[in-house]
């Protein structure tokens, strides 16, 4: 094991380096290291100066989130960050790679920094249920300011180094060997005599945001949107006016309070088992993580819909050269043009500069000819969901592409082996299911096929990864996980409007619990013509081959819709009506009208709803099909399920994801409501085998 801490001399520069890898996180050995190395620099007559200094990737990436949650060993952070701030001698870090929450929170107690170019900052402890506990809100107010330490910690933002550095974060940002560069900063403040310069006595910036009375209430208000049923953000606000209102000793002590209140709540728990869960994600039971995995260094999309076009701008963002492929020049045109308008959007809102742009569309390059996917090493296909149409395409694919080239289909509901079949290399056959807008939502369902191979499933998770996706490995069933799930969802709400709710009322319900939108609204954004259309394909299907209509419980609300013309936001009126050009749903009377006339038809008697009935209701049928596509086999574990739903759906993060959600519950009471749900409904609501199982013994999805 090497030292945690070691210690080295550099003439009068002592340099103390953290050694803990992967990420230097701040555990209890290294606490001690740092402790005891501080305190022997200090004491040491040839010292003069003190770098603080991390090896590996990064300076560090804070504390040990494993130790969160169990009882605390000494000597705890703050203690440590005091003896370095009351330090008799100049203390100055060096910062590479990254400084996150305690790593940056050590930086901040330092009396100088300087950066390597390239790093990152963030206090991110929010986006773990906490709020910095080793003095970054008391430090950071002080350093930055209040408005824009408030801002970085209530969102865990990461701060480029330049930013930080025009912040007042950072004081110099240099290139080459930022550890000897700060061993010169060092030397070059004893030279001129400097002191250590205490971060806790400033006060200039916090006296300016005295002079601003309304700053906290306002940025209080401004978070009851922005951050909706989480408790974190609220403390962090807590903590800063603490830094305005008390000495620095106190409002130390009111953060600790916070730190430790926090660090025990439920949410930290929830988003610590987010955190771990979205990392275990990319492990595959069967694929060794040594499995030899070919980058993927040229790509191609075929089709150039809303789809394609998306996903094209993931290959382009993450420097990859993509070739598009449309059948017609017009379309290819058409999609190269989308491709433009988005990122001409983001030049717009700021998010991007005119150079990086083009720089970006230098890597697309459009065709019209299958034979120039000669050269690229995966392909993903985003054509129409038809399966003759993607068998055609998979074999000329096949035929066009090297033998081995990837070929994935951004399916989002037919079966991947039987696509696969239609090539000779079932092997390489993949699945990607991207989510709308496909540059934006970061989940990719990758999709493994009965014969795709280990090295096909390592190439593709290492693509997601660097796409800056976070992919979900599922195997092949109708609809994959969160759509499946999703369905089950959606049904109930459906189901819950005939018997008396209404579609604002689940709407809120389902707000209120944490979605950002509810299930009516979010079919109003995605088109209430969508799933219309696909029952109808469907309903035709059966026909033809003779059936009769699927005689499962069925709510006809959502397709009496989208005849009436009202396909959602893009006609103005779909479950809710809308201003002109307006997003904002408006309940209609002309649906409640239907919604009555159809319960009436069934010959239900409507009844009243509580919100907690509504969540219930819709969510733990939903949590049902999770645990059956946890017993197919189709999900490695519970928690890439809840991976699916942060990442896919907007899952309250808070809350875990929906296994974790339903564990906390106990599965008990969702098997006994699932039973009940189950008299009235034998179509949908059959509790799965193992959600009953696991009841019966008392245990938790997590367990399987
Ligand atoms: C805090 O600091 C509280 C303070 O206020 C002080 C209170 C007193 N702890 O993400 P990766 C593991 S709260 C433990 O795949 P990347 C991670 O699980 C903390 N483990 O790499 C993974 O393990 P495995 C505030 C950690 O290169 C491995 O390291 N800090 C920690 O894609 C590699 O991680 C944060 O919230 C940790 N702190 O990204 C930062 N961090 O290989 C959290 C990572 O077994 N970390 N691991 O699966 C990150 O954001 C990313 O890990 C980072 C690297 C950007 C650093």
């Amino acid at each position: 094991m090497p030292e945690p801490v070691a210690r080295t001399q550099n003439g009068r520069i002592a340099v103390l380096t953290i050694d803990n890898p992967p990420v230097n996180g701040l555990g209890a050995e290294v606490r001690r290291g740092l402790d005891r190395e501080v305190k022997a620099a200090l004491a040491d007559a040839g010292t003069a100066a003190v770098v603080i200094a991390g090896r590996g990737k990064m300076l560090s990436a804070g504390a040990d989130i494993r130790e969160f949650g169990k009882p605390q060993q000494e000597p705890i952070l703050p203690k440590v960050l005091a003896v370095i701030e009351d330090a008799a001698k100049p203390v100055v870090a060096a910062i590479h790679g990254h400084a996150l929450g305690g790593g940056l929170e050590l930086t901040l107690a330092c009396h100088y920094r300087v950066a390597a170019a390239g790093t990152r900052v963030a206090l991110p402890e929010v986006t773990l249920g906490i709020v910095p506990g080793a003095g970054g809100t008391q430090r950071l107010p002080r350093l930055a300011g209040v408005k824009t330490a408030l801002e970085l910690m209530t969102t865990g933002e990461m701060v480029p180094v330049k930013r930080a550095q025009a912040l007042g974060i950072v004081d110099e940002v240099v290139d080459g060997d930022v550890v000897e560069a700060a061993v010169k900063f060092a030397e070059d403040l004893l030279a001129k005599g400097a002191k250590p310069r205490r971060t806790r006595d400033r006060d200039d910036k916090l006296a300016e945001a005295r002079a601003t009375p309304n700053l906290i209430a306002e940025f209080r208000q401004g978070l009851k949107r922005s951050a909706r049923g989480q408790e974190s953000p609220f403390a962090v606000v807590d903590c800063v006016e603490a830094a305005l209102a008390k000495p620095f000793d106190e409002g130390m002590a009111f953060e600790r309070a916070t730190f430790q209140r926090l660090v025990g709540s439920d949410q930290a728990a929830a988003l610590r088992h987010a955190f771990f869960a979205e990392r275990e994600a990319a492990k595959v039971k069967d694929v060794p993580e040594d499995t030899p995995a070919a980058p993927i260094k040229r790509g191609a999309v075929l089709g150039l819909g809303t789809m394609g076009a998306g996903i094209a701008i993931c290959f382009a963002n993450a420097g990859i050269p993509v070739r598009v492929l449309e059948t017609s020049q017009d379309l290819l045109d058409k999609g190269l043009a989308r491709i433009r308008g988005t990122y001409a959007g983001m030049v717009e809102r700021k998010r991007l500069d005119q150079a990086e742009m083009d720089r970006r569309m230098a890597l697309v390059a459009g065709t019209t000819q299958m034979a120039d996917l000669a050269d690229c090493d995966a392909v993903v296909e985003a054509v129409f969901e038809d399966m003759a149409l993607k068998k055609e395409i998979f074999a000329k694919l096949d035929a066009a592409c090297p033998t081995a080239a990837i070929i994935a289909t951004n399916t989002s509901s037919l079966d991947v082996d039987a696509i696969a079949a239609a090539t000779k290399r079932p092997e390489r056959v993949i699945g990607m299911h991207f989510f709308s807008p496909a540059n934006v939502m970061r989940l990719v369902e990758t999709v493994r096929g009965k014969k795709t191979s280990p090295a096909t499933i390592a190439a593709t998770m290492a693509l997601d990864k660097k796409l800056g996706k976070v992919a979900a490995l599922v195997g092949v069933c109708d609809s994959f996980v969160g759509n499946r799930m999703y369905y089950a969802y959606q049904r109930q709400a459906n189901f819950s409007l005939e018997e008396g709710a209404l579609p604002q009322q689940v709407d809120k319900a389902m707000q209120d619990f944490g979605f950002p939108m509810g299930p009516f609204a979010t079919g109003d954004l995605a088109g209430v013509d969508v799933g219309w259309r696909i029952r109808k394909q469907r309903a035709a299907q059966r026909a033809a081959q003779g059936l009769p209509p699927d005689p499962r419980r069925y709510s006809p609300i959502a397709d009496r819709i989208a005849e009436m013309g009202r396909y959602g936001q893009k006609t103005g009126a779909g479950w809710y009506r809308y201003e002109k050009g307006g997003r904002a749903p408006m309940p209609d009377p002309e649906i409640e009208k239907l919604i009555l006339t159809v319960s009436q038809e069934k010959g239900i008697a409507r009844r009243s709803f509580t919100d907690q009935e509504i969540v219930e209701r819709c969510m733990f049928p939903l949590v049902n099909e999770g645990a059956k596509i946890l017993e197919e086999g189709i999900a490695q574990r519970a928690s890439d399920i809840d991976v699916v739903w942060l990442f896919g759906y907007g899952f309250p993060r808070w809350r875990g994801g929906p296994m974790y959600w339903a564990d906390r519950i106990g599965l008990d009471k969702v098997y006994a409501t699932m039973s009940r749900l189950y008299a009235n409904d034998k179509d949908w609501c059959e509790p799965a085998p193992l959600l009953a199982k696991l009841a019966r013994e008392g245990k938790k999805f997590a367990d399987v």
